[in-house]
């Protein structure tokens, strides 16, 4: 069975992290399969979402801890930048919006490749760690970039150089993540929301996360420029009109993701 699996259904690309005996900690295959299917979503048209989750009880617990005490595995000069922030990178460029689905803990890079997606949702019984500095680690894969910018620099110093579980009720309160999914249909919850983005107009999704990334580098005048800017792309795409259209003529639009 393949470390990561790729389903497509209904414009949404279901990939599932599948090392569940090892609560889908990455290996350098894993790290390497999880950058392929990334990019298999990026080339086929007709996803127009990805949704990431994990196999059995856990979503990830970040580096398989013991491929790096392996002599033969790889080493600290690689793991960065061959496995994790090339999956990073892939997910933050994806030319369609990306869910996250964290059905249970997720600890060190794992729970920092579920931070860089566009929308978090979390099971009740998830929960997030920043385990880095129990063992001595800074947190990675974009963690310094997106914890502090979701729930503030007191916060996030705290959880990254305590390492303390955060329940999922814990993260949804502080804005780690965008919501808990109550009840036992977990993923089926998850999956109506990915499918619902898959609908939307697709173009108009991805400048929006253009417009809150550069927010964080601009002025209030320069982050005005870059909405008239964006907005303009927007506005000349086909889902837009079809948006505009199908208002005026009283009807649910069909939008092409174009
Ligand atoms: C694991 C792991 C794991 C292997 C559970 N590896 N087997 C970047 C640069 C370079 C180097 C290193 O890493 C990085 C990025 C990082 O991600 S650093 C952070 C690495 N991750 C961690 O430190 C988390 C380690 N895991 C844990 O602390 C616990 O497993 C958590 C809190 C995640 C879950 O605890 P439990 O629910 O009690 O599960 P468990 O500990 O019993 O784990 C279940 C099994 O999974 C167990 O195997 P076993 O054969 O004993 O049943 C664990 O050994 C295995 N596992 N995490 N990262």
């Amino acid at each position: 069975m393949s470390s990561v699996i790729l389903e497509i259904k209904e414009n949404v690309a279901l990939i599932t992290l599948n090392r569940p005996e090892k609560l889908n900690s990455f290996n350098r295959e894993m790290a390497l399969a999880m950058q392929k299917v990334l990019d298999d979503c990026y080339t086929d048209k007709s996803i127009r979402c990805v949704l990431i989750t994990g196999a059995g009880k856990g979503f990830s617990a970040g580096q398989d801890l013991a491929e790096v005490v392996d002599s033969e595995g790889p080493g600290m000069d690689t793991i960065l930048s061959q496995h994790y922030n090339p999956i990073i990178r892939r997910i933050r460029n994806m030319n369609k919006p990306v869910v996250a689905a964290i059905n249970g803990v997720a600890a060190g890079a794992g729970a920092n490749i579920a931070l860089s997606c566009d929308i978090v949702v979390a099971a009740e019984t998830a929960s997030f760690i920043q385990a880095f500095s129990k063992i001595g680690l800074i947190p990675d894969s974009g963690g310094t970039f997106f914890l502090p910018r979701l729930i503030g620099w007191q916060k996030a110093s705290a959880l990254m150089m305590l390492g303390e579980k955060v329940s999922s009720q814990q993260a949804e309160e502080m804005g780690m993540i965008y919501k808990i999914l109550q009840g036992d249909n977990f993923l089926d919850q998850a999956f109506a929301i990915a499918k619902q983005l898959a609908e939307m107009p697709t173009q108009g999704l991805l400048l929006t996360r253009q417009a809150l990334e550069a927010s964080f580098k601009n002025t209030l005048e320069e982050q005005l420029q870059e909405e008239d800017r964006l907005q303009q792309q927007a506005g000349n795409t086909a889902d837009y009109r079809e948006g505009v259209k199908a208002f005026v003529e009283k009807r649910k639009p069909i939008f092409k993701g174009e």
